[in-house]
């Protein structure tokens, strides 16, 4: 248990440094104390972002320029002078906007909850303010507030309605944070933009618009942790009940977000979420058609929730009040998956079975559910650790018997009769009695010759000397950020890297390290030691490590392991002799040969 708890924290320091060390530490022993509400966000697991604003309508362009990355950080990126950018709002008239269309989509997709910016760092506010007159109904031709449609509509249909409010960053105002382009920074004082503006805004979205189900803050700065502490407690009042994210800052809010597009590898307690954006962009872009696809917003879906989270989805509508076509029609099939699968997501909590070369677990009293994310070969899929006796096995959708066996405490289900329609995630139901058992964070890794391929993941190493496991950020185009798990800092052979893995099939085997490499690693000498067997390669150069652009890793071949006898084997990549960084090891990768 101790070594369960020491795995969650560490995920939790690793996980928690946002980019840039834009996000402060969440603080932990403030999650003991959970507010009393918090419920229906730790079962909602699905909820919908949206990003609408000016940016909306200008579409990542500016003067005949297109700029690429993140649509509402535009302003910012054109270093658009306040007066310039203000004009936008005379043209800004959302004429397709329908709050009902909006609120019927988020319902059809099966989301619990919506948060959409009432004001984004570009200082527009979206909703009726008698704060400013740069709002949607002082400033622009549609003279109408949508926030206040959007809010009943979403209401009406059961979907918890939450307000996006950027605290800090106010790119409009003289004292706000960041704009550095019109004003200067020395001469700030983000007191008086938190008494003028955000308080008295935050205040407006709190009393006219309803219950809200979360205050979702973001980029917070320029105040201490009593004042953020003190800011907290005069919103409170407003509505107790409403829940409060962690960006908040300093460590306070009532649920930890993750940075943008990051899924902890192991299961996390207390209430938390991912955010991803559909395509590559939070607000609308014209020439961004990086849409996930329905299949991998479901696997996104039933790992994050695999992990006991939320995935709150982002979509952006147009200048026009048009969510984009891929999006609605992704949406929706996501809907069709969860009307038939949701058992397994809604009020479900983290997996006690460690992922699997098959998917992940969700579960619920009495109830284990195997999400088959890539369904095996010989159609056996291998549960291991499976401590409870089980008393019957059958696929969700159709509830279809499906035969099993236990060999100590592997369970073995057949799912040979369970037809082979298009599914992103096949969900098979374990049912069992007892207590659930505990999540085994030490279990071996399962490599099967069932899958094309197994990927261990550097988040399961064990490491020696000064190698370390850490998650890197970085962006493709501009403020779309990544995160990918490394084992890093391995300069000599004490710096290891171990991993035990349960192979379960004899044969052949292919090992290949996938792994980021710049310049100055390249053309070092490493070793990957399996078995009795020890195998050398020298690395190959593939990127910088520059949180401004792509990570590239490559899958390098560097072993072929003949397995006779299934069991557990451990596996040590290091370096061959002392020098610089050997790479950045996101995974190893094994193969079967047929
Ligand atoms: C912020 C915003 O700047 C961005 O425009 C968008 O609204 C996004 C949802 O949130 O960007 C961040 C904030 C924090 C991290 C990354 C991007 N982080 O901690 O990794």
């Amino acid at each position: 248990m101790k070594r369960i708890l020491f795995i969650v924290c560490f995920a939790v320091t690793c996980f928690a440094t946002g980019a840039q060390g834009m996000e402060e530490m969440w603080d932990s022993t403030a999650s003991k104390k959970e507010h009393p509400d918090i419920q229906w966000f730790k079962d909602a697991k699905f909820g919908l972002f949206i990003h609408w604003g000016l940016y909306s309508k200008l579409a990542g362009t500016w003067q005949g320029k297109n700029y690429y990355g993140s649509g509402e950080w535009i302003m910012n990126q054109a270093k658009i002078p306040v007066r310039e950018y203000e004009q936008v709002a005379a043209t800004f008239n959302p004429v397709n906007f329908n709050a009902d269309e909006w609120a019927q989509l988020a319902k059809d997709a099966g989301v619990k909850y919506m948060v959409i910016t009432a004001k984004h760092h570009e200082g527009f506010s979206m909703f009726d303010s008698k704060v400013t007159h740069f709002d949607i109904v002082d400033a622009t031709p549609y003279k109408k507030d949508p926030m206040k449609a959007l809010s009943e509509a979403a209401r009406k249909r059961g979907i918890q309605f939450g307000f996006y409010y950027s605290q800090f960053q106010d790119w409009h105002e003289p004292n706000g944070g960041r704009n550095t382009w019109d004003f200067d920074e020395s001469k700030k004082d983000y007191q008086q933009y938190y008494r003028e503006k955000a308080i008295p805004q935050l205040k407006e979205l709190l009393t006219n618009y309803g219950p809200l189900g979360i205050v979702w803050f973001d980029t917070p700065g320029g105040m201490t942790k009593e004042q953020t502490q003190r800011f907290i407690n005069e919103l409170r009042k407003l509505q107790p009940k409403s829940l409060f994210s962690s960006r908040v800052g300093q460590g306070l809010g009532d649920y930890k977000d993750f940075g943008d597009s990051e899924v902890p590898p192991v299961p996390i307690a207390g209430a938390w979420e991912s955010i991803y954006t559909h395509n590559d962009s939070w607000g609308y872009i014209a020439h961004d058609m990086n849409f996930k696809s329905s299949d991998e917003i479901i696997k996104l879906l039933a790992n994050v929730a695999s992990k006991g989270g939320n995935l709150m989805l982002n979509v952006g509508p147009d200048g026009l009040g048009n969510i984009p076509y891929y999006s609605v029609k992704y949406l929706k099939a996501t809907g069709e998956w969860l009307k038939r699968n949701g058992e397994s997501i809604y009020a479900s909590t983290a997996g006690f079975i460690p992922a699997q070369p098959w998917g992940v677990t969700t579960a619920k009293p009495g109830r284990l559910f195997l999400q088959v994310l890539n369904r095996p070969a010989n159609d056996t899929v291998l549960v291991p650790g499976f401590i409870n006796t089980v008393s019957k096995v059958y696929a969700l959708d159709g509830k279809m018997r499906l035969p099993f066996v236990k060999k100590g405490t592997d369970l073995y289900v057949n799912m040979a009769t369970v037809k082979n329609v298009h599914c992103p995630s096949t969900v098979l139901v374990v049912e069992y009695k007892g207590a659930a058992s505990a999540y085994n964070a030490t279990a071996p890794v399962t490599v099967s010759a069932a899958f094309e391929n197994n990927m261990i993941d550097a988040i399961f190493a064990k490491t020696n000397g000064n190698a370390k496991v850490q998650s890197l950020t970085y962006s493709h185009y501009f403020g779309d950020w990544k995160h990918t798990t490394c084992v890093t800092d391995m300069l000599d052979p004490g710096d290891a890297a171990g991993f035990a893995v349960r192979i379960t099939d004899p044969g052949d085997y292919k090992l290949l390290l996938e792994y980021a490499c710049p310049q100055e690693s390249a053309n070092q000498e490493g070793s990957l030691e399996i078995g009795d067997k020890t195998f050398l390669f020298r690395t190959l150069r593939t990127s910088e490590y520059d949180h401004k652009a792509p990570l590239l890793f490559i899958k390098h071949p560097v072993a072929i392991f003949t397995v006779a006898k299934p069991g557990i084997y451990r596996i040590v990549v290091k370096p061959f002799k002392q020098g610089k960084e050997l790479f950045k090891l996101k995974s190893i990768i094994v193969e079967p040969i047929k």
